[in-house]
């Protein structure tokens, strides 16, 4: 009797053991994999009256995202499986990336980059209208502050990640300080990811943020960034290109100052009037120009009456490109358009669309805004 009870005992323990590790695995396995997985997409089916863009396969086409922004226009949201597809595929190709990418700009092609967009996606499509689609041919670098105060943020990142699905040589993407969880659960854009798609979602764009580029570099001469530049002297590219950036944005050191850094007039550093980075004076900028061998800084991140700025005797260019920004600033937009190869910034601005009577951070929340 005695044996037999200790046998089961045994039988039973090894079972556990062998539960344990297999559960052991699949946790393991989907945390290596992150919160969500290729296979995931098969279980979104997708009901036979859907009358939206659909991805043929794996393939992202200009067609498909020609319909897909059409439908957005007209105010119809995509199906989750093919959004589920496109912000997938991003992760992958996103974290594939260097955290400082080089951009190559051939003889007599040319390059545009525009500013905070921040959710204005009939602005975004403005854009398009006045420069063009994104193409190979047509390249443009987005700047960070895709998402946030607008609200048709979700509309805005599913077309830039749709277009870079399509061809990565005809679209880059620079994180900014708003493609961050605590932002987005503040000025709207998790509100809206709740409201128009799911819960799930929320956690799956934060960890795709996560994987943006911080800075990128065109053709060895022009440095581009969200923000802006340090709390200290001697920050080589390589020094940008070594950081682990898979995280969200630390509220100190390297990373937090490329994303949250303005410049300033006076010669110098000063405190952030935004309490996160610093602010910069031309005597920074130079130094770091000229420690790099480079010729200009372009960043975004503050509105601006003409929708740009150039300051620090030419040598720093603040671009943004929402227009009218959160339907009260009555600032225009603008893009740079730079021709290869002597890069001369060309600066095209442009006047707000009007856009469907949904207001600015309609889907923020207004209780967790009174703390910040
Ligand atoms: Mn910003």
């Amino acid at each position: 009797m005695m044996i037999v009870g200790t046998a089961a005992a045994i039988e039973v323990a090894i079972i556990l053991v062998v539960v344990l590790v297999v559960l052991g695995a699949r946790w393991w396995g989907g945390r290596g994999r992150g919160v969500f997985h290729k296979g995931q997409v098969h279980d979104l089916d997708v009901e036979p009256q859907y009358s939206g863009a659909r991805i043929d396969g794996d393939v992202v086409t200009l067609d498909f995202v020609k319909k897909m922004m059409d439908d957005f226009k007209n105010q119809k949201c995509i199906h989750k499986r093919y959004a589920f597809q496109i912000v997938l595929q991003m992760r992958d190709m996103l974290r594939a990336l260097p955290s400082l990418v080089d951009i190559n700009v051939p003889h007599g092609n040319h390059f545009t980059v525009c500013g905070d967009v921040h959710g204005q996606f009939y602005d975004l499509l403005n854009i398009f209208e006045l420069n063009g689609l994104p193409s190979d041919e047509n390249p443009y670098l987005f700047n960070g502050d895709f998402v946030d105060r607008g609200s048709f943020s979700l509309e805005v990142i599913l077309t830039l990640f749709a277009f870079k699905c399509m061809s990565p040589a005809a679209i880059y993407l620079a994180r900014g300080n708003h493609e961050s969880k605590s932002m987005n659960k503040i000025y709207g854009f998790e509100g809206e990811v709740k409201s128009k798609l799911s819960d799930t979602f929320v956690e799956l764009f934060a960890e795709v943020f996560c994987c943006l580029p911080l800075a990128h570099v065109i053709n060895e001469k022009v440095f581009v960034v969200h923000g802006g530049l340090f709390s200290v002297d001697g920050v080589k590219l390589s020094d940008i290109r070594a950081i682990d950036r898979f995280c969200e944005p630390p509220e100190e050191g390297l990373m937090c100052e490329l994303l949250w850094s303005d410049p300033q007039p006076n010669p110098g550093r000063g405190p952030s009037k935004r309490g996160v980075g610093l602010s910069f004076g031309g005597d920074v900028t130079k130094r770091f120009l000229q420690e790099n061998n480079l010729d200009l800084v372009v960043r975004s991140h503050e509105v601006k009456d003409e929708g740009y700025e150039i300051e620090h005797d030419g040598k720093l260019i603040t671009v943004f490109s929402a227009p009218n920004y959160c339907d009260q600033m009555g600032n225009k937009g603008a893009f740079i358009r730079f021709e290869a190869p002597d890069l001369k910034p060309n600066i095209v601005t442009f006047s707000a669309v009007p856009h469907p009577d949904v207001k600015p951070m309609a889907y923020a929340n207004n209780f967790l805004r009174m703390f910040s």
